[in-house]
């Protein structure tokens, strides 16, 4: 078992996969709850164990990563048990789990959804990284387009990404943009680690972003895809 760990970051939904993988596989660890826009990252002590100056982190020991991609499968590779597991060991269900998690990560998140966040008015972070709505309906058009594969695969009424099997592909997911097949959100809202997870993650939110105030950049959560 962990002996010592540390996870940086609570109010996004990057940070919320960590913690939600935290929960799945029981684990005990610390939570320092520093905030995105909130100035907490660029600090010299935060900007020493990463100099990326993001959330989520993860130490471990001496060891330390970001990325919360990384992160999950990092944990559950450390620490699964053969039940608990959020990662597929046999080649071909692996090579599925991770065509599902770059899938995730790059087509959906960075390459349309996360600039509809960063450069959108509406309920976006334009204000930070200025305002560019040709590119945001571009790419508003493209998640739709990318989301279409998803709903193909949860069409036939699979439980998870992976058919039967919870992986870390659909924390990936679900904390991507609210979206997804109805069988498929069912089978999340009966994960009680998630429930776990969200109520902490919301009420260390609630709790720090009230003691930074003004100093805490609007951040918004929802985004308009349709
Ligand atoms: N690809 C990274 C993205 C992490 C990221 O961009 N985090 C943002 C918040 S969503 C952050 O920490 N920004 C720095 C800040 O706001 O101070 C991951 O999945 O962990």
């Amino acid at each position: 078992m962990p002996q010592n760990l540390i996870l940086w970051g609570v109010g996004t939904s990057r940070t919320v996969r960590a913690h939600w993988a935290m929960h799945e596989l029981d684990l005990k660890y610390e939570c320092r709850p520093i905030l995105p826009r909130s100035g907490e990252t660029k600090t010299p002590e935060y900007t020493k164990l990463n100099p990326r100056q993001k959330i989520p982190l993860l130490q471990d020991g001496s060891f330390t990563i970001g990325e919360s991609a990384a992160i999950v499968t990092y944990l559950s590779r450390t620490y699964s048990t053969t039940d608990n597991s959020l990662v597929p060991d046999q080649p071909a269900e692996f090579a599925r789990w991770l065509e599902w998690c770059f899938f995730i990560v790059s087509e959906l998140d960075s390459t349309s959804l996360y600039v509809m966040r960063r450069h959108g008015t509406n309920q976006g972070l334009a204000h930070i990284y200025g305002a560019a709505p040709g590119v945001v309906e571009k790419a508003a058009e493209y998640f739709r387009e990318q989301l279409r594969h998803v709903d193909v695969s949860l069409g036939d009424g699979r439980r998870y990404l992976m058919g039967d099997r919870f992986t870390s592909a659909d924390i990936l997911f679900d904390h991507l943009s609210g979206v997804g097949h109805r069988v498929w959100r069912r089978s999340l809202r009966q994960r009680i680690a998630l429930s776990r997870a969200s109520n902490l993650t919301a009420s260390l939110y609630e709790k720090r972003r009230g003691q930074c105030g003004g100093n805490l950049i609007r951040c918004c959560f929802k985004f308009d895809i349709n």
